[in-house]
Formats: C-alpha cells, sequence, structure tokens
C-alpha cells in the first residue's frame, strides 16, 4: 500500500508533463532564404496558468571590448552579472524603457548583480567605447532559444495547448512580415515552424579600433 503510493505520487510529479510534451522545430531565414544568426524564438502559453519561474541568474561578458554575448534572452525577474574581462574600465548602461540602469566605470565583476524585471528588448552600451552594443530581450516565458547560424531552434519540453510562437531579431525591420504566430501544439507533437524577417544591413563595428597592437595595415 505505502509502496504503491510513492510510485503513484513519483509518476504524478514527473510524468505528466513529459507524456505531453511538445516541441516547435523553428527555422529563421531572412527575405533571402539565408539563415539568420541571433534570433530570439519564443513561445508564450495562451491558455492556462502561467508557471512561475524561480529565480534565474545568466552573465554577459565584457571582453576585448565587446559585450558577449551580442544577443541574451532572460525571463523576467533574472539577475543578470556584468564581468569585465578586460583589463580596462567599462561603463555599462542602458536607456531602454524596459530598464534604464548603470553601471559606473568598474573593473572585475560589479557587487551586485541586475534584475531585469519587465519583459522588453534592452540595448546595452558603454560610455567609453562607443562601439560596444549588446541586446537583452526579457521575456514573459521560460520557453526561449536564440538562433545559431543554421537559423535553427527546437523548443523542447512544452505541454500541449495553444501557443502564440513569436521571433526577435536586432536587424529586423519593423515593416518584417508574420513575426508572431498562434499555433496549436498537441502532445508529443514535433511542429516545423517557419520565420522569413526582413533585415536591415549589419553596421556594426566588429573590433575595436585600438585592438590592432600592430596598427592599420
Ligand atoms: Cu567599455
Amino acid at each position: 500500500m505505502k509502496r504503491a503510493l510513492v510510485i503513484a505520487l513519483a509518476a504524478s510529479l514527473c510524468g505528466p508533463v513529459l507524456a505531453h510534451a511538445g516541441s516547435f522545430v523553428v527555422t529563421v531565414k531572412d527575405s533571402k532564404g539565408v539563415p539568420v544568426l541571433d534570433a530570439v524564438v519564443y513561445a508564450e502559453p495562451l491558455v492556462g496558468d502561467k508557471q512561475k519561474s524561480k529565480a534565474q541568474s545568466a552573465v554577459i561578458d565584457q571582453q576585448n571590448q565587446q559585450f558577449v554575448p551580442y544577443v541574451s534572452a532572460i525571463e523576467a525577474g533574472t539577475a543578470v552579472r556584468f564581468p569585465n574581462k578586460d583589463n580596462i574600465r567599462h561603463h555599462v548602461y542602458s536607456f531602454s524603457p524596459a530598464k534604464k540602469f548603470e553601471l559606473p566605470l568598474y573593473a572585475g565583476i560589479p557587487a551586485e548583480p541586475v534584475v531585469f524585471e519587465q519583459p522588453g528588448v534592452v540595448t546595452l552600451g558603454c560610455n567609453i567605447h562607443d562601439w560596444m552594443l549588446a541586446y537583452v530581450a526579457v521575456l514573459g516565458t521560460p520557453h526561449f532559444q536564440i538562433t545559431r547560424a543554421d537559423g535553427r531552434v527546437t523548443l523542447m519540453g512544452l505541454p500541449a495547448g495553444s501557443y502564440k510562437l513569436e521571433v526577435w531579431q536586432p536587424r529586423m525591420k519593423a515593416t518584417s512580415g508574420q513575426l508572431a504566430q498562434t499555433i496549436d501544439l498537441g502532445g508529443a507533437e514535433n511542429k516545423e515552424v517557419s520565420f522569413a524577417l526582413d533585415l536591415k544591413p549589419d553596421f556594426r563595428i566588429k573590433k575595436a579600433p585600438s585592438l590592432n597592437p600592430e596598427g592599420y595595415r
């Protein structure tokens, strides 16, 4: 009797979610059909209780006078640390409505992380090094991934239901095609979805002008 109860409990704790979980297999390309890097793909459940996530943390480095990574995706409420791995000081800031903050000129790791409470896109800069640029997509869902060079991600372990599937990329034009799709996902279903983005050219300066010790060639 006791043993049966334990087994039943164990099954109820870890069984249902896995048994009815599905996934979105998402491909992001540009208007010419080229796979898109650094696209944030995220799925928000349209019905049912939103799972309350536990406190999470993330790291955005400053390395060789660049932010690493260039694009981060986090769930709202995540605490982010900004370690400076360079031997010069940085002054990290954001003027974005979703999170305004400033880490005045510092070396090493600031004592306190920065907590991003509100969903939205946050643009990061450095007061000293104008070319330093990074983005944080703060999301109201734990279901997200960022594309690599192949433009593909898989959002796994999603309970069956109806989802709004969305994509965001720093170079996306406001007029980009369909950026949000409402899709029903069945249990144990792997649903293929694709997005085509209209992107602006990449104007980023890849490296700090002073990084090349031998000067310009
Ligand atoms: Cu800097």
